[in-house]
């Protein structure tokens, strides 16, 4: 854009402060909208389009956002790869990343960004269940998962944060250029959130109201989405604390095998034949509780062995 310096009108490129980044498939209903309020408050839109089949990507571009099209669909996390990689490349000092279907109302911008201006926080997370935060009759089901994910979640990594699932989320360029997801779907939400937990990047909560009363609010059934972040939650647990998800599980059996065990000793001179069976079961109750706890030990040890290499070797942490 050109600007006045110096008494001279010279075509200097303004930095781009602020970029909106929405993953969009088939969302022509709403996409106009949001685009053209998202452009009240950011310096520029880019949507990524998964190969929507409807007329999303056009509205979009008329409304003044930037479309970046993938031909075959890949996922929302693909999205989101592209969109980071697209705001760095923007050379954009943040990128706050929000949904096209209408749920994450615009006018919160100002809000979600101003920690990053603030240099208060790396990654801010508009929240549904934090302060003023809220919502607008969402589905009970929904709530569940999310309560439920977002335990699972803080029990392997202490996160402490209330809304593991918000998809409104605002960067800054440190958090743009440190944070790496492999994920290509949804659970990308909670891969995100815990690289930024390891990486000690600040993060931040803020209220915010999501709408349910769109017209399409979910491209996904509550029970593959659910079930895929919690099994994505559930196998980070194990990674993180073997011991516990594996070792615990495994002296609760080794505890019940030596019970059922001390129980048929006190009966053993009277009954041999009808003990055999209960016997055998409390032998290999036991060797499954005491495999589980071997196995949580070495890769408890595994892992600790291997951070410590990583930060003795690279500093890494
Ligand atoms: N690019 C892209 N965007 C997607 C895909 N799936 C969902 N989205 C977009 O991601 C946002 C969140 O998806 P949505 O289905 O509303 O998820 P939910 O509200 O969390 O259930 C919306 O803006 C969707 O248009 C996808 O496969 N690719
Ligand atoms: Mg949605």
């Amino acid at each position: 854009m050109p600007v006045v310096a110096g008494g001279l009108m010279q075509n200097v490129v303004k930095p781009l402060r602020v970029v909106a980044g929405m993953p969009m498939y088939n969302e022509e209903e709403t996409i106009g909208t949001v685009v053209t309020k998202v452009l009240r408050h950011v310096d520029q839109v880019i949507c990524v389009d998964d190969g929507s089949s409807d007329s999303s990507a056009r509205i979009a571009e008329s409304c003044g956002a930037i479309v970046h099209r993938h031909r075959v669909n890949r996922g929302y996390g693909g999205a989101l790869k592209s969109l980071f990689a697209a705001a760095i490349e923007m050379d954009a000092e943040i990128l706050v990343l929000l949904d096209s279907d209408g749920q994450h109302r615009p006018e919160d911008i100002p809000n979600m960004i101003a920690p990053l201006f603030d240099d208060e926080a790396d990654l801010v997370i508009g929240s549904r269940f934090t302060g003023d935060g809220g919502h607008t009759d969402m589905p009970l089901h929904r709530k569940l998962g999310i309560k439920v994910i977002t335990a699972a979640s803080n029990l392997s990594s202490d996160m402490g944060i209330s809304d593991t699932q918000s998809g409104f989320r605002a960067f800054s360029r440190v958090a743009m250029e440190k944070l790496r997801f492999g994920s290509e779907g949804m659970e990308l939400s909670l891969e995100m959130l815990e690289d930024a937990h390891e990486k000690n990047l600040r993060i931040k909560e803020i209220p915010v109201v999501v709408r349910y009363d769109v017209p399409k609010s979910s491209n996904f059934t509550a029970i593959s989405h659910g079930f895929t972040i919690l099994a994505y939650a559930l196998m980070t647990l194990s990674q993180k604390k073997p011991l516990l998800v594996l070792g615990l599980p495994g002296l609760g059996l080794f505890a019940t095998s030596a019970a059922m065990a001390m129980q048929l000793v006190s009966g053993f001179t009277e009954q041999v034949d009808l003990i055999i069976g209960p016997g055998l079961t409390s032998i290999w109750i036991g060797i499954l509780g005491l495999a589980l706890m071997a196995t949580g030990l070495v890769l408890q040890s595994a892992r600790n062995f291997i951070r410590h290499l990583l930060v003795r070797e690279f500093g890494l942490n």
